[in-house]
């Protein structure tokens, strides 16, 4: 067997976590990611046949029965993942519907999955029907687009507008949009659902006045998506307060799509 710290999918997982710790969008224990390995990925690095502990979910999902994932642990700090990745991470693979996740390495304390995990299986199966690709579901709580929730309709077009608007690479980066929660009770299968429905049509889904969550093909891509949305946030959020006399036109944003090859949402450009 292979060291699994020296996993290129571990080392990346490792490297984000940090990456997104160093941005100031997981104080504390905030933030979660988990990441869809395939069998042939962990099987040099793990006996598969070993099953450490057997953790109930507390919800269905069937499509990913045998489904292995790299999942960040309940209570833990982003901060810390590089220092004890086998403590703050855990490599599970869900058994009997979804119902129980098999803990094959990691949580070396007793610890178990993000207290969202709901919210991310369950993108997972809603991103993963719309594009089989897709791999990584993340979530943490960017400072700007935060706040732009206390002070923006969280109409989904005016918000998805707005951040277009903020910068000429947005309709290009998520040209899906951004839709957007209203305030709900974090950690909960009805929040976990409400998030998957939203994840059917955009890869961003923006929980008011608590965080965002995004979703991608790997690591580096879904960061990028919400790096790129908090970019927007940030300037919307340094002249939302001052009189605007320039803005990126509905007109400038069909060139954009012309030269990118990109299709703004359906009825969000004029
Ligand atoms: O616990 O961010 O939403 C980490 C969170 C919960
Ligand atoms: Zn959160």
């Amino acid at each position: 067997m292979k060291d699994i710290l020296t996993a290129p999918w571990m080392v990346e997982m490792i490297r984000t976590a940090t990456n997104m710790y160093d941005h100031g969008w997981d104080e504390r224990n905030g933030g979660n990611i988990s990441l869809l390995l395939d069998e042939a990925e962990v099987k040099d690095y793990l006996n598969t046949d070993t099953v450490l502990r057997v953790l109930p979910t507390g919800f269905e999902a069937p499509a990913l029965e045998g489904r292995y994932f790299l999942v960040t642990g309940t209570g833990k700090y982003f901060k810390n993942v590089q220092y004890a990745p086998e403590v703050n991470l855990g490599l599970v693979r869900l058994a009997e519907q979804g119902t129980k996740a098999e803990l094959l390495w990691g949580y070396e304390d007793g610890g178990k999955f993000t207290s969202e995990f709901p919210a991310h299986m369950m993108s997972h199966v809603a991103r993963l029907a719309v594009n089989p690709e897709n791999r990584v579901v993340m979530h943490c709580h960017p400072a700007n687009l935060l706040a732009m929730t206390f002070v923006h309709d969280l109409d989904e077009r005016a918000f998805t507008r707005t951040l277009w608007q903020m910068c000429t690479e947005c309709i290009v980066v998520f040209p899906d949009g951004v839709n957007v929660l209203p305030w709900m009770l974090c950690g909960t299968n009805e929040i976990g659902e409400a998030t998957a429905k939203k994840m059917e049509t955009a890869r961003l889904v923006v929980w008011a006045q608590h965080g965002i969550y995004g979703a991608g093909k790997d690591l580096d891509e879904t960061f990028g998506l919400i790096e790129t949305a908090e970019k927007a946030a940030q300037i919307y959020m340094k002249i939302a307060h001052l009189p605007r006399v320039n803005t990126i036109t509905d007109e400038q944003m069909h060139l954009l799509e012309a030269r990118f090859g990109v299709k703004g949402r359906d009825g969000y450009l004029d």
